[in-house]
C-alpha cells in the first residue's frame, strides 16, 4: 500500500484512536505515538547499567569537556537532556506536587503493591527532599541555573538532586540541531525510581547507544533490559558502544572486539524477541575509551585543566604508562574510537534521521499491538486452563437434578401416593362394620335384656333398676365405641408411620450412591413434615355424643326398652357412625394430600438447592464468561492482526 504522507499520518493516527477506544493501547502511549508524527527531533539515548561510562562518552563527544558528572559510585541520577541551543544553559525541571505526593503514598505502602525495593527508595528520595529548605516552594518549577551547578541537580549526592526531574542543557553547536542526546540514570540504578524515569523516557527515544564495558558485555540484564524495555520502545537503531576498552591494557582491540561480537550473535539467537534481534543484527558495536578520548579533548584546553582534576589525572597517568604511544591530543582521540562512535551516530542521524522519524510511529504502534496482542494471546491461554480447572472441579449438576427428577418420579409412582388412602379407608370401612356389629349386639342385648320379675320389686324400684342397666348399657356403647374409634386412631397412624418408613427405606436403597448427601436431606425433610401432620385428627375424631337419659319415671319395662332403642338407633344410625368416621376419611384424604404436598414442595425446594447450588458453584457461571471474554479477546487478536498486515504492507512516498 503505496501512501503519500499526509496519508500515512491519518493512518497511524486513525489507528491509534482505534487503540485507544478498544483499549489495546493508553492513552499516553496513543500521545507518544501522536507526538513522534509531530517531531523532527531525533532524540538518542544513552543507556546501560550503571558505571557503563555513558555520562561519560557524552562528555567526550558532546561536550568534548568534563561537564557531567561521573564517578565510580552510580552517579546520574537525573534524566539530563542536552540539546541544541544558541547559548550554552542549563535548566532544571524541579518535580511537581502531584510527583511528591505519589512519593508520599509509595513510601508509606505497607501492602505488597508496591516492591519493597521501591518503598525504600521512595524514602530515600522523600527524606532528601524533606531536607531542603522550603522545598515546597520549588515544586513545578524550572530553574535556569549555573552551569557550575548542575551536579546539585544531576549528581548522586547532589543537594537537589531528588527534586530534579530532569535537566536540559542547550549546547550552541550546529551537530545538535534537530537532534536531543538524553543521558539516563543506570539501569538496575539501586534507586529504582530513576529506573522507571529511564523506561518512561526510551517511549520517546528513536535511536539508542547501548553502552557496555567490556567485562560485562552482553550479560543477563543487558538482555533483560533490552528484552522487556527495548523491544517495547519502537526504537528505529540502535549503536552499542563498548567502553572503557583502555582497561583490557595495551590488547589489540580487534581480537578482543571478535569475542563480543560472538557474545552477541549468540544472544541474537538465544532472544526469543524477533525486535531485539533485529535491532541487534543491524547494530554495530564500537570499541571506545571515553576517558582517552576526554584526555584528548581537555588537554586541547591545557595541561593545567588535567592537573585541576585528580580523577582525570589518575587516568592520564594511567594511560601515559599503558600506551606510550599516545602523545599528541590526536593520538589519545584517534585511539579512543570516539570519532568512529561520533561517525556512527552521525551517519544514523543525516542519513536514517527521516526514515526513523518517519518509521517511528508506524513501529511504535506495530510493537505497542504486538505486545497486545501476546498479552491477549496469554489472556486466551490462561482462560483456557482456567476453563479446564472448573470443568474438572465441577460436579455435574445437570447430571444430578435428572436423577433427583427420577427419583422423586419413583417416590410418585412406586408409592402412588393415593395408596395411603385406600389403606387408611379400608380400616376406616372394616371399623364402620366393627361399630355396626357392635350396635347389633347392644340392640339385641336391650330388646332381650331379661329384667327382673316386676312383680318381686317395688315398681318404682324396678323402673329405676331397669332404667340403670339400659342407661349402663348405653355408656358401655358409648366407650366401646370410643375405644374401637381410638383403635382406629392408632391403626391409622400406624399405617402412616409405616407408609412413611416404607417410602423412607425403599428410597434409601434407591438413591444413586453420588446423591445420598443431597437426597438424604430430602428424605429426613419428608419424614419431618409427615410425621407432624399426624396428630392433629385424634381430637376431632372421638366426639362420640353422650346420652341424653330422661329422668322422669314413666317408664316401665317396655317403654324403657324402646326409648333406649330409639335412642340407640338415632345415636348409632349408619348415618351417625359413619359421621363419626367422616373425620378419619378426611383425614385418609388430608394425608394423602399432604404426602403430595410435601413431595411436591420438597422437590422445589430441591430444585431451588440446585440452582442455588449452580449460583454458588459460580464455576459454571465462571466458565461462561471465560468463554466469552476468550470469543471477545479472539476477535480482537483477529482484529490487530488485519491492522497489523495492512500497517506491514505501508509504504510511504515521500516525493
Ligand atoms: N578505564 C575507564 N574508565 C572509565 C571510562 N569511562 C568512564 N570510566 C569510569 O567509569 C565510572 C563510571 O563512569 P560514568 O560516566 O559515571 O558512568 P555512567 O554509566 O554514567 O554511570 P551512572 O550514571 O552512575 O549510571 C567512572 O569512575 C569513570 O571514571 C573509560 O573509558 N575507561
Ligand atoms: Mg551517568
Amino acid at each position: 500500500m503505496i501512501l503519500k504522507i499526509n496519508e500515512y499520518k491519518q493512518l497511524i493516527i486513525d489507528t491509534v484512536t482505534k487503540s485507544e477506544n478498544k483499549k489495546w493501547i493508553n492513552k499516553e502511549s496513543g500521545e507518544v505515538i501522536k507526538s513522534f508524527l509531530n517531531t523532527d527531533e531525533l532524540t538518542i539515548g544513552f543507556v546501560g547499567k550503571m558505571k557503563m561510562g555513558k555520562s561519560s562518552i557524552i562528555n567526550a563527544l558532546v561536550f568534548q569537556d568534563d561537564v557531567l558528572p561521573s564517578s565510580s559510585i552510580p552517579m546520574t541520577a537525573t534524566l539530563t537532556i542536552i540539546k541544541y541551543g544558541e547559548q550554552k544553559s542549563a535548566t532544571v525541571n524541579i518535580i511537581t506536587e502531584a510527583d511528591f505526593d505519589e512519593i508520599c503514598r509509595i513510601k508509606d505502602v505497607k501492602d505488597n503493591l508496591e516492591s519493597e525495593e521501591k518503598v525504600k527508595s521512595a524514602m530515600e528520595i522523600y527524606e532528601a527532599i524533606v531536607s531542603i529548605d522550603n522545598y515546597k516552594n520549588l515544586f513545578g518549577k524550572s530553574q535556569v541555573i549555573e552551569l557550575s551547578d548542575y551536579a546539585n541537580y544531576i549528581g548522586a549526592n547532589g543537594k537537589f538532586s531528588a527534586m530534579a526531574k530532569s535537566v536540559v542543557f542547550t549546547l550552541p553547536k550546529k551537530e545538535l540541531l534537530g537532534v536531543t542526546i538524553v543521558d539516563t540514570p543506570g539501569f538496575n540504578d539501586p534507586i529504582s525510581s530513576r529506573d522507571d524515569e529511564t523506561f518512561n523516557f526510551l517511549s520517546h527515544s528513536n535511536v539508542i547507544v547501548l553502552v557496555q564495558n567490556p567485562y560485562a558485555a552482553f550479560d543477563i540484564t543487558d538482555l533483560n533490559i533490552l528484552e522487556s524495555q527495548i523491544s517495547k520502545a519502537g526504537i528505529g537503531k540502535m549503536v552499542i558502544a563498548i567502553n572503557q576498552f583502555d582497561a583490557l591494557g595495551n590488547v589489540s582491540w580487534e581480537n578482543e572486539l571478535n569475542k563480543r561480537i560472538t557474545k552477541k550473535e549468540k544472544i541474537i539467537i538465544e532472544s526469543g524477541n524477533s525486535i531485539i534481534k533485529k535491532l541487534l543484527k543491524d547494530s554495530k558495536i564500537i570499541p571506545v575509551s571515553s576517558i582517552m578520548a576526554l584526555i584528548g579533548y581537555l588537554k586541547k584546553q591545557g595541561v593545567k585543566v588535567l592537573a585541576d582534576n585528580p580523577q582525570i589525572n589518575f587516568f592520564y597517568a594511567k594511560l601515559q604508562e599503558e600506551f606510550p604511544e599516545l602523545e599528541t591530543i590526536d593520538d589519545f582521540i584517534n585511539k579512543s574510537n570516539i570519532l568512529i562512535l561520533e561517525t556512527e551516530i552521525n551517519n544514523i542521524v543525516s542519513e536514517q534521521k527521516g526514515i526513523i522519524l518517519l518509521d517511528a510511529p508506524l513501529k511504535k504502534i506495530s510493537e505497542m499491538l504486538i505486545t497486545t496482542i501476546q498479552v491477549k494471546e496469554n489472556d486466551v491461554k490462561n482462560s483456557l486452563s482456567t476453563i479446564k480447572e472448573l470443568n474438572d472441579g465441577i460436579p455435574d449438576i445437570e447430571e444430578q437434578k435428572r436423577e433427583f427428577k427420577n427419583f422423586i418420579e419413583i417416590l410418585f409412582d412406586r408409592f402412588s401416593i393415593s395408596s395411603i388412602q385406600n389403606t387408611l379407608l379400608d380400616s376406616i370401612k372394616s371399623t364402620l362394620s366393627k361399630l355396626q356389629s357392635k350396635r347389633a349386639s347392644y340392640i339385641s342385648e336391650i330388646t332381650n335384656k331379661s329384667y327382673p320379675n316386676p312383680d318381686l320389686f317395688h315398681k318404682q324400684q324396678m323402673k329405676k333398676l331397669n332404667h340403670e342397666n339400659i342407661q349402663r348399657l348405653y355408656m358401655d356403647m358409648n366407650s366401646e365405641i370410643r375405644s374401637i374409634l381410638n383403635d382406629l386412631n392408632g391403626v391409622i397412624k400406624s399405617q402412616v408411620l409405616d407408609e412413611i418408613n416404607t417410602i423412607i427405606s425403599y428410597l434409601t436403597c434407591h438413591l444413586p450412591s453420588n446423591m445420598k448427601n443431597i437426597h438424604g436431606k430430602f428424605l429426613e425433610k419428608l419424614k419431618n413434615e409427615l410425621n407432624t401432620s399426624i396428630p392433629s385428627f385424634i381430637s376431632v375424631a372421638i366426639n362420640v355424643p353422650s346420652a341424653d337419659v330422661p329422668s322422669n319415671s314413666t317408664f316401665n319395662n317396655q317403654t324403657a326398652v324402646t326409648y333406649y332403642k330409639n335412642i340407640f338407633n338415632s345415636s348409632y344410625s349408619d348415618d351417625c357412625l359413619n359421621e363419626f368416621l367422616i373425620e378419619f376419611r378426611k383425614y385418609a384424604r388430608d394425608i394423602k394430600d399432604d404426602f403430595r404436598k410435601n413431595a411436591h414442595d420438597i422437590k422445589n425446594e430441591q430444585e431451588r438447592v440446585f440452582d442455588v447450588a449452580n449460583d454458588e458453584n459460580k464455576s459454571l457461571q465462571l466458565i461462561l464468561e471465560k468463554e466469552k471474554e476468550i470469543q471477545i479477546l479472539n476477535t480482537d487478536i483477529d482484529e490487530i492482526k488485519d491492522i497489523l498486515d495492512k500497517l506491514k504492507s505501508i509504504t510511504v512516498n515521500t516525493d
